[in-house]
């Protein structure tokens, strides 16, 4: 009885939740923001879970972290300047630093337990911290943001936690009104934006505040992340006024990168087909997001 209570009383996902065998607990720890669990699952090797809250399975973090790293930034050409928001496993920052033409990657994470915790027992996410072209700060990414410089970030990585806990401004608007701030003419912003099955209230709401506040595109992707709540995941990408961004047809193209780089670690789910592919969507979810 009190298992059902936990399990399915999270207000994201009310009457319902996902199962994954435990093999064995590695790690449990209560940081000042919140639980950390790590465990070695049978089918998807090691998890991360915050708050109860799955953030990353070996098996297919690869398609969550391309994915919102490479959308971005394979949508502007020779991005130089990008922020990541939270992100503390490193993950997000391993896919930014396969860019070249980067020379500058801020992270704005609130948990130094994540990121040790992640180094711990993740190092081919945390790996992502070694790029000198990194620079940590350690706090709450709305403070950040206020205090950012305007027009300092080619790009800004949204790649927080659901909106409950730490995470529960980074949803709001004034926040998407500091990043716009913070973006160059032409800047882009991607958000990771919950799964189209059961948060169309949540992404309609994104849209029509980020449409006000972005006045280049915004437009909706997705992509499948089995462990994630209903096995989807959605991306908000924006621009801001300027140099127009057609994010459906990215003009700096992955393969492009790939070929110049001689010593590549090879992505497992992103390449141009999937980036144009993610911008395709299902009729319901365009007629319940009249914005669309
Ligand atoms: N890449 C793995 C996925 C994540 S991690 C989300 C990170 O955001 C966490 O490390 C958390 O500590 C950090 N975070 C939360 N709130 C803030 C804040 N206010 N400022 C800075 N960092 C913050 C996301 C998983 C998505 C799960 C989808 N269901």
């Amino acid at each position: 009885k009190d298992c059902k209570k936990v399990y399915f009383n999270n207000p994201m996902w009310p009457g319902e939740a996902h199962s994954l065998k435990v093999e064995n607990i590695l790690y449990r720890g209560k940081s000042e923001y919140q639980e950390i669990l790590v465990f070695e699952s049978s089918i998807y090797g090691k998890v991360l879970v915050l708050d109860g809250i799955i953030q990353l399975s070996e098996k297919d973090e690869c398609a969550y972290q391309e994915m919102i790293a490479h959308l971005p930034l394979c949508s502007i050409s020779s991005p130089k300047t990008v922020l990541v928001v939270g992100g503390g496993d490193g993950g997000v920052l391993r896919e930014v630093s396969r860019h070249p033409s980067i020379e500058h990657i801020d992270i704005c994470e609130i948990d130094k337990m994540v990121i040790d915790v992640s180094k711990k027992f993740f190092p081919q996410l945390a790996v992502g911290f070694q790029d000198p072209r990194v620079h940590l700060h350690l706090g709450d990414a709305t403070e950040f943001l206020r205090l950012a410089p305007e027009g300092k970030y080619d790009a800004v990585i949204v790649d927080s936690s659901d909106p409950v806990g730490p995470a529960q401004e980074l949803v709001e608007k004034p926040f998407f009104e500091t990043i716009a701030r913070a973006l160059r003419p032409g800047g882009v912003l991607c958000n990771m934006t919950e799964s189209m099955w059961l948060h169309t209230h949540l992404i309609q709401d994104m849209i029509s505040v980020c449409r006000q506040i972005f006045k280049g595109s915004v437009n909706y992707a997705w992509a499948s992340v089995p462990t994630y709540p209903s096995g989807v995941i959605g991306f908000l990408l924006c621009s801001t006024a300027g140099p127009p961004v057609d994010f459906k047809n990215p003009v700096n193209s992955i393969e492009k990168l790939e070929r110049a780089l001689k010593h590549k670690r090879e992505l497992k789910f992103y390449n141009s087909e999937m980036h144009s592919a993610a911008f395709a969507l299902p009729p319901f979810l365009r007629r319940e997001v009249s914005a669309l």
